[in-house]
């Protein structure tokens, strides 16, 4: 895979416009928020002007990101001289903005289906914050740079590495994550906000995956179904179950977790996955438009009855563990 632009071309190209918009991807996550708003802090270092923007809004409990900024859209796009996408697979990734996705002159990302479009793409690369890290250090701006930058950059590499417990966790994001920790940021507080802190909500959430999670397949698969009839009983919102995958895939035994969510819009069903052991269900929801990395993956599918749509999902996130189990 070869990057469109270098590392460099790619930091010295955002030296070239004083106005830029950032794209986060939808249902955002502290990967795609912190990356946003510590190049914000990067271009605004460069004399530029920045704003972020997500077609929805953010958990409440990001406000430390965001500083609890509106980020829809409420003026014209055409007033940007340059937009990005950051942490942003592809167009669908945009949600309700995918619209504006022929505007994105720069995608920088590290998402396995991006690599064929991406500007600048690292493969692997834990976090898309690590590689905004990279960007500020070529700019050689760290030691210009207010912490805000730095605990964004932790936020989006902890986030994305599960607080450093998944198997993306590699030698180099430690490495990254002990220099934003040398820098004095208050990492304990990002790392409770983003992993500890429980709404009310979230709680009866989880009360719901208790008793709602299907065990299949001897253990290997569970898989949560969460119906907009559900939501209702237990007075749950749709932030209430937007990590409620990590509850599921915590099962002991379970090689697979998914969780299928009816949304507010009729016919339309978001799904989640998680594979606990080496099973990519980023290409088993790549069969159905979606995507993601190897552990973590997503899709979304529309105008399919519910019923048939866990069907038809169960069946094939089952054809991949029994392919695991032949290996
Ligand atoms: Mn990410």
């Amino acid at each position: 895979m070869m990057n469109k632009l270098s590392l460099a071309e790619l930091a010295s190209s955002l030296k070239l416009n004083k106005n830029f918009l950032i794209f986060c991807h939808k249902n955002p996550d502290p990967d795609t928020l912190g990356s946003a708003y510590a190049l914000k802090c990067v271009l605004e270092a460069l004399g530029a002007k920045a704003r972020v923007a997500c077609c929805d809004r953010p958990n409440p409990k990001f406000n430390f990101i965001t500083l609890g900024e509106d980020l829809t859209l409420d003026f014209d796009i055409s007033d940007y001289e340059r937009v990005i996408a950051i942490d942003v697979g592809s167009a669908v990734q945009l949600g309700d903005y995918s619209r504006f996705s022929v505007r994105v002159d720069l995608i920088i990302d590290h998402h396995e289906m991006s690599a064929r479009f991406a500007d600048y793409y690292e493969d692997l690369a834990p976090a898309t914050a690590m590689i905004v890290y990279d960007i500020a250090r070529e700019l050689g701006l760290l030691d210009k740079l207010p912490s805000r930058f730095f605990e964004c950059v932790y936020a989006g590499l902890s986030g994305d590495t599960g607080c450093f417990k998944y198997s993306n966790t590699t030698p180099k994001a430690l490495v990254y994550a002990s220099e934003l920790v040398a820098t004095g940021i208050d990492f304990a507080s990002i790392n409770y906000a983003i992993f500890d802190a429980k709404t009310k909500g979230e709680l009866a959430a989880q009360k719901m995956a208790l008793e709602h999670t299907e065990i299949l397949l001897d253990g290997a698969l569970a898989v949560l179904l969460v119906t907009n009839d559900m939501k209702k009983q237990y007075g749950i919102n749709d932030d209430d179950i937007g990590d409620i995958i990590s509850t599921v895939r915590t099962i002991d035994g379970v090689l697979i977790a998914v969780t299928i969510k009816e949304t507010t819009t009729q016919g339309k069903l978001s799904v989640s996955s998680r594979a606990n052991v080496d099973i990519d269900v980023s290409a088993i929801c790549a069969k159905i438009g979606g995507g993601g990395h190897p552990r973590a993956a997503g899709a979304t599918i529309t105008d399919t009855e519910t019923a048939e749509a866990v069907k038809m999902l169960k069946e094939l996130f089952a054809e991949g563990i029994y392919n695991y189990g032949k290996q």
